[in-house]
């Protein structure tokens, strides 16, 4: 379910709350198993971050660039994630981390299925700010024709039930300034990790 604009009015607030995660917890290109730097620059915040290295794709409770734990998840974070989880027929979602996604032009995320997490019951609750996207919407088998989605400044994408397992990516960013984020697109998923 795509939530248009639901976080529209909140995006300059969530923006100053990933400054101050990334303080803390800086961006930061993770190796993939395969020995290539991912294009989009991430970190998290929350009990657990989503990390990966020569081992593979987890969780973790510290951020392996400086040892410490994650931010913890700002309120208004928690909350934006909870409510629009609530609308879309989630009510007891309760996420325990958040992965902050930075894209600048040219970045891009290949089809994948986020499979990290201890229970497929959970929904992810994505947040998109800045520069506009195109989300590629897959099927239940990586050789499914994705579907494209706009996803644009302050939409908020809820998904879960039998779609939590699709295979999904994001087109490569195109050019372009957004007046909040500069040339920057952030993306903020939710997940019940743990
Ligand atoms: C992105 N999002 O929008 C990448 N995964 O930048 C994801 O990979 C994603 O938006 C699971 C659920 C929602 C998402
Ligand atoms: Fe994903």
């Amino acid at each position: 379910m795509v939530l248009r604009g639901r976080a529209h009015d909140l995006a300059s607030e969530l923006v100053a709350d990933i400054a101050g995660i990334a303080a803390a917890a800086p961006f930061h290109h993770q190796i993939t198993p395969g020995g290539k730097p991912m294009s989009a620059a991430m970190t998290n915040c929350g009990a657990l971050g989503w990390i990966t290295d020569a081992r593979g794709y987890r969780y973790a409770g510290t951020d392996p660039q400086t040892g410490r734990s994650w931010p913890p998840m700002p309120t208004l974070f928690e909350g934006l994630a909870r409510d629009a989880a609530a609308e879309a027929g989630f009510p007891d979602f309760r996420p325990d981390a958040c992965l902050v996604n930075r894209y600048v032009p040219g970045a891009r995320m290949s089809l994948h299925q986020d499979r990290d997490e201890a229970d497929f019951t959970q929904p992810i609750v994505s947040v998109s700010i800045g520069l506009p996207a195109i989300f590629l919407w897959g099927g239940q088998a990586r050789a499914d024709r994705p579907r494209r989605v706009p996803l644009l400044h302050g939409d908020v994408v809820v998904w879960g039930g039998p779609d939590r397992l699709v295979f999904h990516g994001v087109h490569p960013l195109g050019e372009g300034t957004h007046p909040l984020t500069g040339a920057v697109r952030y993306n903020l998923t939710f997940r019940r990790a743990g």
